[in-house]
């Protein structure tokens, strides 16, 4: 995947501030935040979307680390929400996996 931007970021072909990072996961803040804590957690491993995802592991090792920035983040306390765009319809634009974290301010309900 030489060409896909969140696996250069993943590798370090990208510098990039991660604010957290495990053998499957890095974590790090979204270029164009939506929210005054947006962060992008995603899997080291390649995945276009969810629906490309064949091993149940994968979500639990990505849900488990966003649970874990959110509270490194002190972000239990006030509430985030945690958002995973797959597809054309879903509004995802980098076609690597990522979930969103989000934060900091009232978010609205339904999303556009
Ligand atoms: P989505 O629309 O769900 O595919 O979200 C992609 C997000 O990725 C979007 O909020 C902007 C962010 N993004 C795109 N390119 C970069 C990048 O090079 N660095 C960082 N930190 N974020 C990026």
């Amino acid at each position: 995947m030489d060409e896909c931007i969140f696996c250069k970021i993943a590798n370090g072909g990208i510098p990039t501030d991660f604010i957290y990072s495990d053998e499957n996961v890095v974590a790090f803040r979204d270029l164009n935040p939506q929210a005054p804590v947006h962060v992008l957690v995603i899997p080291k491993k390649h995945y276009s979307s969810g629906i490309a995802v064949d091993d149940p592991a994968v979500w639990g090792n990505l849900m488990s680390s966003a649970v874990k920035v959110a509270n490194s983040l002190g972000l239990e306390k006030d509430g985030y929400r945690m958002v995973i765009n797959t597809g054309e319809q879903g509004g995802q634009t980098v076609p690597h996996l990522h979930l969103h974290l989000l934060a900091g301010r009232n978010l609205g309900w339904p999303p556009g």
